[in-house]
C-alpha cells in the first residue's frame, strides 16, 4: 500500500494509491458516473481506462514489461521530448522515468483530477543537456482530458517533439477505421517517412500502417464497427496525428506484445511530430487531448 501518496494525495474512494504490477505505485481514480482509471507513475502512464459499464476502453499488453525498466506496452504512453528513433532513447524518455504527484482534486462535477511532475534531473541532462518542468494533468470524467504542460527553466531555448500514443482497445480490426485523413499529406514510417498524401476516407488496417498525418483536424475519429465503439479523439495544440498497427511480423518481434496482439489494439496518437516546438527560455507551452467515446 502506498500510505505516503495516499497521505498526501489521497481521496477516499475517488482517487487511491497501491502497489501495481512490478510493485510499481498506481493510481486508480474514479470519477462520480463510475469511469476508472489506472495510472503508473512510472511514466505517468495511464494503463486503463474503463466505463461504468466495466469495458475496457484502451488496450495494455498482457506481456508489458512492469520491471521499471522498459516502457509500458499500452494504454498512454507519454511520448517527450522525442517522437520515434533518434540521439535520445526511443520516444524520448518521459515514459521511463518515474513522475511525482503534485496535486489531487475533485470537482463539483464529479470528474477528479491528478497532476504529475517530471523536472530535469541528472539522468535526463546527461542525455538531454536542458533544464525543464513538465506537468502531467488527468482528469477523469465523462470523458478523459490528459495536458501536457512544460516549462523552459533554464537558460537556452530548447526543441521538443511530443505524443500522447494512445492504444485504444478494438475488436475486430477488419472493421475498424480512422476517419477523416483524406486529403491530408503522411509521412509513412513503414518507408523511411516518405511521404504520400491521403485519398481514402477510411483508413483502415490491412496490414502494417504506421503514418505521421501532418495538420491533421483537430477532431479524428476511431471507429470499430464490430462492437460498436466510436472514439472522438480531440486534440488542442498538437498539428499531427500518428496511425499505427503493427501488423503480423512486426507483433511477433515484439516481446512485449503477443503475436496476435495487434488484433486488439489501434494507435491513435496526437502530438507534435513533424514540426518540433521551440521553447524560449522561462516560457511555458502547454497541449490537451480529450477522449470521448460512444
Ligand atoms: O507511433 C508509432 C511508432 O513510432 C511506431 O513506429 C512503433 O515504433 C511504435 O511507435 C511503438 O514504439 P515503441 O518504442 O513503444 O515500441
Amino acid at each position: 500500500m502506498q500510505s505516503e501518496l495516499n497521505r498526501h494525495f489521497g481521496i477516499g474512494e475517488s482517487l487511491v494509491f497501491v502497489d501495481g504490477e512490478g510493485k510499481l505505485p498506481k493510481a486508480i481514480m474514479r470519477d462520480s458516473l463510475g469511469h476508472e482509471l489506472e495510472l503508473y507513475l512510472f511514466g505517468a502512464t495511464i494503463t486503463q481506462w474503463r466505463s461504468p459499464r466495466g469495458v475496457e476502453l484502451l488496450y495494455l499488453s498482457p506481456d508489458c514489461d512492469f520491471s521499471g525498466t522498459k516502457p509500458l506496452r499500452g494504454g498512454i504512453p507519454l511520448v517527450f521530448p522525442q517522437f520515434g528513433g533518434g540521439p535520445l532513447p526511443a520516444h524520448g524518455f518521459a515514459r521511463t522515468n518515474n513522475w511525482t504527484p503534485t496535486k489531487s482534486s475533485t470537482k463539483p462535477n464529479g470528474e477528479v483530477v491528478l497532476i504529475l511532475e517530471l523536472k530535469s534531473n541528472e539522468a535526463t541532462r546527461s542525455i538531454w543537456p536542458h533544464e525543464f518542468s513538465a506537468e502531467l494533468e488527468i482528469k477523469l470524467g465523462a470523458d478523459l482530458t490528459t495536458t501536457l504542460r512544460v516549462l523552459n527553466t533554464g537558460s537556452t531555448e530548447f526543441q521538443f517533439q511530443n505524443a500522447f500514443h494512445t492504444y485504444f482497445k478494438i475488436d475486430d480490426l477488419t472493421s475498424t477505421f480512422v476517419s477523416p485523413l483524406n486529403g491530408l499529406t503522411f509521412l509513412d514510417s513503414t518507408k523511411n517517412r516518405a511521404p504520400g498524401s491521403e485519398s481514402r476516407e477510411k483508413v483502415t488496417f490491412p496490414g502494417e500502417v504506421d503514418r505521421i498525418y501532418v495538420d491533421a483536424p483537430n477532431t479524428v475519429t476511431l471507429r470499430d464497427d464490430s462492437r460498436p465503439l466510436t472514439f472522438a479523439i480531440k486534440k488542442n495544440n498538437m498539428a499531427d496525428a500518428v496511425v499505427w498497427n503493427p501488423w503480423i511480423e512486426k507483433a511477433r518481434n515484439m516481446k512485449d506484445l503477443p503475436d496476435d496482439g495487434y488484433k486488439n489494439f489501434v494507435c491513435v496518437e496526437t502530438g507534435n511530430v513533424a514540426k518540433p516546438i521551440t521553447l524560449a527560455a522561462g516560457s511555458t507551452w502547454s497541449c490537451s487531448q480529450k477522449l470521448e467515446y460512444f
